[in-house]
């Protein structure tokens, strides 16, 4: 899973990207306005891993991981939104879902683009401009198929006319000013969608970057739906700690939880992301797949050969392989489970996949 990070000039991006990948990236108080994109990989904390290894004994743990790229250049100019072009819209672009950083924090010292702090202005400028940005996009699309669908063999005619139609539904809820994420799409419909580097089509979660002494009931009223508060500074502050002397200092400043772990949670939310693990003789590993996947879906995201050549999958939740205490003692009371490839799986699912190739 792949995040961007974006936001104004000094809204704390990068301080936020140092808070949840635990890296010493440069932060400044004078943007350049110059595209640049830092990326790190974090892994997806989850207990249950160590309590498999108690289980499972001298086997490597590999947790699911998510990328976070931390993205300056957009809206450098907020006086004057412009239409993204190469690089910029492709970094964006890359992600499976959006970070847009809002500053909250007050400080003389670092300046403010639009001249004065005000995290609700400046989420709606931002999304307004993934906007201006998909509208962009969305005409120069059919602008291109009204010179192309006059000519190609019959059915290539017929998918530029759907193409169109889906087109000019999404420019539709653009001029309401409604993003591409709110519009009810069929998967083959977001399969055409695919490559056009669509924004506001990416789920968005809005970060309120507090101050060291702000508290999150005193945002309550302003935090819109999928909104997570953090205190970036000090949460980045917390994170380049010694583990050991975190949890103290997390107590004190009344953070039940570190900002890296609740951004994941918060993401797979969005994402509808759940859990399985697999076990063999070297690993004991946590996958990520969409919720309601079937088990030969999830044979996919371990590798393809698998997906294709699925016969069928051993199934054990976390919770019963735990109450019981081993695989024998599962298969004895019946838990562990052939399950075919319509099987849903369920958070927590531990799979052994049997395939051929
Ligand atoms: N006081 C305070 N300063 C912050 C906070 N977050 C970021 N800053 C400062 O704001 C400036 C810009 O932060 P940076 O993360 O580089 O912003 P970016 O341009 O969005 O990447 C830096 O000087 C940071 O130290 C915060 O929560 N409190
Ligand atoms: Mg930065």
């Amino acid at each position: 899973m792949r995040i961007g990070i974006i936001g104004l000039p000094n809204s704390g991006k990068t301080t936020i990207f140092n808070a949840l990948t635990r890296s010493h990236t440069r932060t400044q108080a004078f943007s350049s306005g110059q595209i640049e994109v830092h990326t790190a990989a974090v892994n997806v904390p989850d207990s249950r891993l160590e309590r498999l290894a108690q289980i499972f004994p001298s086997r490597r743990i590999v947790h699911a991981q998510v990328v976070y790229n931390d993205i300056a250049g957009l809206a450098s100019r907020p006086d004057r939104p412009g239409t993204l072009r190469g690089p910029l819209l492709n970094a964006i672009a890359a992600n499976d879902a959006l970070m847009l950083v809002a500053r909250a924090f007050q400080d003389p010292h670092v300046p403010h683009p639009l001249g004065r702090v005000d995290p609700a202005r400046d989420l709606a400028t931002m999304e307004a401009e993934l906007l201006l940005n998909d509208m962009a996009t969305v005409e120069n699309r059919l602008e291109r198929l009204a010179t192309q669908k006059m000519r190609g063999t019959p059915l290539e005619r017929q998918r530029m006319a759907q193409e169109e139609a889906l087109l000019k539904r999404l420019w539709a809820a653009l001029e309401e000013e409604r993003p591409l994420r709110e519009v009810t799409l069929t998967e083959e419909e977001r399969k055409m969608l695919g490559g056009f580097g669509l924004l506001s089509l990416k789920p968005l979660l809005r970060v309120i970057n507090a101050g060291d002494e702000d508290r999150e009931e005193e945002f309550a009223e302003r935090m819109g739906p999928n909104t997570l508060f953090l205190r970036g500074r000090l949460e980045a502050e917390i994170a380049q700690m010694d583990p050991a002397e975190a949890p103290e200092f997390l107590a004190e400043f009344g953070i039940p939880e570190p900002g890296l772990d609740r951004a994941i949670r918060r993401c797979y939310e969005l994402l509808g992301l759940i859990t399985f693990f697999t076990v063999n003789e070297e690993e004991i590993r946590a996958w990520a797949v969409r919720r309601e996947a079937t088990a030969r879906e999830a044979a996919g995201v371990i590798h393809s050969d698998m997906e294709r050549g699925f016969i069928r999958a051993e199934v054990v939740h976390f919770d019963d392989l735990v109450a019981l205490g081993s695989m024998a003692e599962a298969r004895r009371q019946g838990r562990l489970r052939l399950e075919g490839k319509e099987y849903r799986v369920q958070d927590g699912d531990i799979l052994t996949i049997r395939f051929n190739v």
